[in-house]
């Protein structure tokens, strides 16, 4: 992936949030929703690094992982709005999310839910021998799950081509690492299975990219699955609603001084890849897309009454 391509996703993932946390605001929205605001960087940099046979999975908080494998913004929106036009078909909402067309199987309201299921998939790659990868998201909270070990234990065993992706964001509702986890390092828990655990600062587009190149290229090889951490910081509340009375606001500020956004913006101004005025182009074009995504959105038809027993299996 080019770097600008990267750099307009993450605003793309960016601006996509904040218009949810607004519309949410403003009763346009029903329901509830998790938003990425601050790990844009994990979401592109993972994407970024995968080949368009490759798979993944998400989580609850999947809105940036979508984007970043490729989802129109549009169609996720208008899920969100529950229209017909929506990856679901307006039935799912937020945490239903998936496009198989792009590699993309889905958002899991069960925490932990998606590792056993990425773990699947990529057994299914090693039996057809179509050399793919499949990269799995989760949260700090979810690699506490028993399912988390159990995955890993027959990934490592099988020597399935899987890429277990820690989003280590500080906090699982709201309870933050220190209180949840024994060892803070997600990454460390590798060692039990006899993979590699590599820890990277999740705020860091170019090296999130690096270490899943590096990994998926060894899964690929046929050597086995990998634990990543990416260390990063859930600048959004929990979900809609959430008062953050488990953290300070001092935190919070500390916190967006690592935006990684704006660091990203730092690094391509230094090496001369953007200006300022191309930066403001950027950031326009991204909220233009995103407003056209909402316009689409609400303006779609809600789904009709008639179908309201389809794709019911029980
Ligand atoms: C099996 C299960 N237990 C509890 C919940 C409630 N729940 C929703 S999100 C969440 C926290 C997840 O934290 P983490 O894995 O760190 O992901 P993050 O929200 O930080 O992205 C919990 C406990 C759930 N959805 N599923
Ligand atoms: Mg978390």
């Amino acid at each position: 992936m080019e770097t600008l391509k990267a750099y307009s996703l993450m605003l793309t993932i960016r601006f996509f949030e904040e218009a949810i946390e607004r519309l949410f605001l403003e009763g346009r929205v029903m329901g509830t929703a998790h938003t990425c605001i601050g790990q844009e960087a994990v979401a592109v940099g993972v994407a970024a690094a995968l080949d368009a046979r490759d798979a993944m999975t998400t989580t609850h908080r999947g809105h940036g992982h979508f984007l970043a494998r490729g989802a129109d913004a549009g169609r996720a929106m208008a899920e969100l709005f529950g229209r017909a036009t929506g990856y679901s078909r307006g039935r799912g909402g937020s945490q239903m999310m998936m496009d198989p067309s792009i590699g993309f199987y889905g958002a899991n309201g069960i925490t932990g839910g998606s590792i056993p299921f990425a773990t699947g998939l990529a057994l299914d790659a090693q039996m057809r021998g179509s050399g793919r990868v499949t990269a799995c998201f989760f949260g700090d909270g979810a690699s506490n799950q028993g399912v988390f070990h159990e995955s890993l234990n027959i990934a490592a065993l099988w020597k399935l081509p899987v890429l277990f992706i820690a989003e280590n964001n500080g906090y699982a509702m709201s309870t933050a690492t220190a209180q949840g986890l024994a060892n803070p390092h997600i990454a460390d828990r590798a060692a039990s299975y006899g993979i590699p655990g590599i820890r990277v600062d999740g705020n860091d587009f170019c090296a999130v990219r690096d270490a899943v190149a590096s990994l998926a290229a060894d899964a690929r090889d046929g050597n086995g699955p990998a634990l990543l951490e990416c260390t990063t910081y859930r600048l959004s509340g929990h979900s809609r609603g959430d008062p953050r009375v488990y953290r300070t606001r001092d935190e919070e500020s500390a916190a967006w001084s690592k935006d990684p956004i704006l660091r990203f913006e730092a690094q391509l101004k230094a090496d001369g890849t953007l200006d300022d005025d191309a930066i403001l182009m950027h950031r326009e074009n991204a909220r233009s897309h995103i407003d056209a995504a909402v316009r689409f959105a609400e303006t779609s038809p809600l789904p009709p009454h008639t179908g309201l027993t389809d794709d019911l299996f029980a």
